[in-house]
């Protein structure tokens, strides 16, 4: 491999850190067609974006986004800001010329992302790619599911049963960091976790969403403001209070396009559940379940065994054979977090030198922005909440 490829990263926070540390090891575990080149970290703060960059391996610091579409060395932006700036960044990069990678969700309205998806197809045109950064996809275990199902090893899919559980914000006092605010985040739960259970069952059906109902709740409604560089972190946080603009949680049912049902739950507010993104698909020769909080199994139940035989059963997804997992450690010796992101940095890279359009795309980020936009309509809509006569 001797060819290169300049990358300039935009955030430096949880997602900017977790996005370099995938830049700095994708070549060192897959082959890869060109060797990028960790050119500019861009930051708001001068000092800060200076130290984040000599701490995760980037070569300069650049004050300001817009500085890096200025440069030639930079081939590959990556958008790893809150919601509120993704469109402004992005398009301006994609004008550029700049080939983008954006962390999710794509936007913070459909308006936004339908501006993010024409700039995206006119700049395909010219052989500029993008693509939203859905990194659960890249799980070797939910890649596996997906295999599964594509394979017709589950039949015809009947039900799907998503949730992605956290608690980080059940303390009351937990400051009104960006996550909490509707115009820098689009919405809570719905949006920023949510968001991430719609891809992935969408992705592992290969099917969209065609119709969904929702029910959403604030329940905590004003919170101690926040330091303004916080993020999942409490900071430092103030006595005065401000309040929260976004759902607390976000429980939903939908419609798949072959006829799948699902069922979903998105919420911070499951005490004791850290990061627990959970699938469940029910199909008429199987089953599959996978908890990310068990990364590195997938659990199969082969419904055409005897049922004295059959129940599901665990494989641990570390085997050569499975998605991604060759390129890293012997069997049974797992992968973590970070590794999903690395594994789409991978794809990202192959899609750019193949000229290929990389998955998910921009117009994906707009299905599930779509999907977001209806859900919070059907909420907000009291009438089709039926109340239960009191007895
Ligand atoms: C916070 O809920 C968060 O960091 C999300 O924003 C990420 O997308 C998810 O991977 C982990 O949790």
């Amino acid at each position: 491999m001797t060819e290169t490829i300049g990358v300039g990263l935009v955030g430096s926070s949880f997602m900017g850190r977790a996005h370099s540390q995938a830049w700095r090891n994708a070549a060192a575990f897959f082959d890869l067609p060109a060797r990028p080149v960790m050119a500019a970290l861009a930051g708001r703060d001068p000092d800060r974006t200076a130290a984040a960059a000599s701490s995760l391996g980037w070569a300069s610091a650049e004050t300001g986004w817009r500085r890096l579409l200025e440069r030639d060395d930079v081939q590959i932006v990556d958008i790893c800001t809150p919601g509120d700036s993704h469109a402004e960044i992005a398009v301006a990069a994609l004008e550029a010329g700049k080939h983008v990678i954006c962390e999710k969700p794509l936007a913070t309205t459909v308006a936004e992302a339908e501006a993010m998806t024409a700039a995206a197809v006119k700049a395909a045109a010219a052989g500029v790619r993008s693509m939203v950064a859905f990194n659960y996809r890249r799980v070797p275990a939910v890649a596996l599911a997906r295999r599964f199902v594509e394979q017709g090893r589950l039949g015809r899919v009947r039900h799907v049963r998503a949730q992605y559980l956290q608690d980080w914000i059940v303390d009351p006092e937990f400051p009104l960091v960006w996550r909490l605010q509707k115009e820098r985040a689009g919405s809570g739960s719905l949006g920023d976790i949510g968001a991430h259970i719609i891809d992935t069952a969408q992705f592992v059906l290969g099917e969209p969403l065609t119709g969904v109902s929702g029910l959403t709740e604030t329940f905590v409604r004003e919170r101690p403001l926040a330091d303004s560089s916080a993020g999942l972190s409490a900071g430092s946080s103030s006595t005065v209070k401000g309040p929260v603009t976004v759902d607390d949680a976000a429980l939903f049912l939908g419609r798949f396009a072959g006829g799948a049902l699902g069922t979903f739950e998105a919420t911070r507010f499951a005490s004791g559940r850290k990061n627990a993104m959970r699938i469940e698909v029910n199909g008429s020769l199987g089953s599959l379940s996978f908890d990310f909080e068990a990364m590195n199994e997938l659990w199969f139940h082969d419904h055409a065994l005897p049922a004295g035989e059959a129940g599901f059963r665990r494989i641990l997804v570390t085997e050569a054979d499975h998605p991604y997992a060759g390129a890293w450690w012997p069997p049974g010796h797992g992968l973590g977090y970070e590794h999903a992101f690395t594994h789409e940095i991978r794809d990202f890279l192959v899609a750019v030198a193949e000229g290929a359009d990389p998955a998910p795309s921009f117009a994906d980020g707009l299905g599930v922005q779509r999907v977001l936009a209806a859900i919070e309509k059907s909420a907000a809509d009291e009438s089709r909440f039926t109340a239960v006569e009191e007895t």
